[in-house]
This record gives C-alpha cells, structure tokens and sequence, in this order.
C-alpha cells in the first residue's frame, strides 16, 4: 500500500453525532489521506469511537487522546507534532468534525498546495461563503477578519478559517512551543507566522454551513482570549518583533 502523506487532523470536543459519519466521508474520498483526530477525553463518547476507527483501520487512522478540554489550539498543535514526528506527513490539513468543512473540498485544497504553501478552504473568495449560520456567527466572523486584516495586516481574506493545508516546510519553521493562543486565536497567530514568513497562501472557495448536530464550543470567554492574542501580536507587529522575510517561491 502507498504511504499516507496527506493527514486531516480533526479535534474534537463531543462529536460523537458527527464523528463516525465524518470519518467514513474522508476514507471515501478519492485522494490517500490519513486522519489524525485529538480528543479531549469528550463525556460522550467520541474518543471511543475514534478508537474503533483506529482499530479498524489502523493505516488511517490514528486518535491522540487528552486528558481533559485544553483548548483547541493545543489540540492542533498535539496533531501537528503527531503528523510532523511520528507520521512523516508532508501535507496536514485541519478541519472542524461538526461538517461546516465538507470533506468534498479536500481534492481542491490538496490541487492548489503545488503552487502554495498553505491552502485556507475560504468563505470569501469568489464561489465562498455561508449557509444556515446565524447572524451572530457572521457579524462574529466578519469583524474578526476585518480586525485582524487592519490591525495585523493578514492579507488572506478569510483569516479565521479552520479549515487549513499546511505543506510540511512551513509548519516546521513555527515554533510550535511558542504559540501562546490556546484556543480559537490559534489560528490567527498561525496565519500571522506564516505570511510574516513568506509562505505563499491561496484560497479554495467553499460554502461553510453551520453545524447541524452538537453544540459550538465558542464561548464568551474564548472571544475575549481572542482580542487579547491580537492585541499581542499587534504590538509584536509594531515592535517587528516578527520576522518578516520576502515571499518565498513554491518548489
Ligand atoms: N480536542 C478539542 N477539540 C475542540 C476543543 N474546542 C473545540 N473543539 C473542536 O474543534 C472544532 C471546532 O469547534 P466548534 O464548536 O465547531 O466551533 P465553531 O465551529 O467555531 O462553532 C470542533 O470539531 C470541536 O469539537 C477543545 O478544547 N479540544
Ligand atoms: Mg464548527
């Protein structure tokens, strides 16, 4: 069998609604890819299930288990570690287990990451955008982006995406133990390394649908952690404390 090079890291905080069938979508697809999902000891159940995953296809498959709800940041960087290390990986790609990423763009992203080193499956791009989500969760997103877009100059337009590919190369030129957002900012403070580092980033358009079943883990609290990682990395914007280094060309 050819070796998996492409893992899809899922987090999950309890998905058990979500996980089986999101599991099948992905072996399914017509690309060779492995799924990596961090569970943080869900009460439901979910870490189980993924487990009977792993058992059955163990090539495929593969759970890190946490102890307790650390944050989905960490629980990123968990599967990073895992896809870097253990894994070989040279392509790793997140998404969300609740079906607001569809599996059916992954072809896509995987396609553009020839030319581009990190690949967002994006709402704001031409053909992107948004299903069923309540206006809340779009202002919520509109003004992230619009933030984080004039205050830390991200230039992709849809800078607080989950869904994300990442070649191999420039997750490994990210301190990745030095990322202090531990939760939903985590993403942002990645994007914000990795243009200030000069890898190149495209946008696959897709329409993101809010979750059917579940419950969103997004607190209050997880928007206020959110302002403080701006606020921090627009100082270390203002202080160029960053390294800011000339697009480099995809090989
Ligand atoms: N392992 C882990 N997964 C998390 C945590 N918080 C959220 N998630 C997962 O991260 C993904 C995104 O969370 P979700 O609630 O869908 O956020 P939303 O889509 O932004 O409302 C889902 O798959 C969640 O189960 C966490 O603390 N730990
Ligand atoms: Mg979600």
């Amino acid at each position: 069998m050819k070796d998996v090079k492409t893992f899809v890291i899922v987090p999950t905080f309890n998905e058990a609604d979500n996980l089986d069938d999101l599991v099948k979508r992905l072996l399914d697809l017509p690309v060779n890819l492995g799924v990596i999902v961090v569970d943080d000891n869900s009460p439901d159940g979910t870490g189980d299930l993924a487990d009977a995953w792993a058992v059955r296809h163990p090539n495929h498959v593969h759970v890190v288990h946490r102890a307790g709800k650390l944050g989905l940041g960490t629980a990123y960087i968990a599967g990073f570690k895992k896809a870097l290390f253990e894994l070989d990986a040279d392509r790793i790609m997140t998404m969300d287990a609740d079906f607001s990423h569809d599996p059916r763009y992954i072809p896509a992203m995987i396609e553009m990451s020839q030319d581009k080193h990190v690949v967002i499956g994006s709402r704001y791009v031409p053909g992107g955008g948004s299903k069923n989500c309540t206006w809340k969760r779009v202002m919520l997103s509109r003004v992230s982006n619009f933030v984080v877009h004039l205050l830390l100059g991200l230039k992709a337009k849809d800078a607080t995406a989950g869904f994300r590919l990442y070649r191999r190369e420039v997750l490994e030129s990210i301190p990745l133990d030095e990322i202090f957002s531990s939760g939903y900012s985590f993403l942002v403070e990645t994007l914000f390394m990795c243009q200030r580092r000069g890898w190149q980033i495209g946008e696959v358009p897709i329409i993101f649908e809010d979750r059917r079943k579940g419950t969103t883990k997004i607190s209050r609290q997880e928007v206020y952690k959110a302002q403080y990682t701006i606020f921090r990395l627009f100082l270390r914007r203002l202080r160029g404390g960053e390294p800011r280094r000339p697009a480099i060309p995809v090989s």
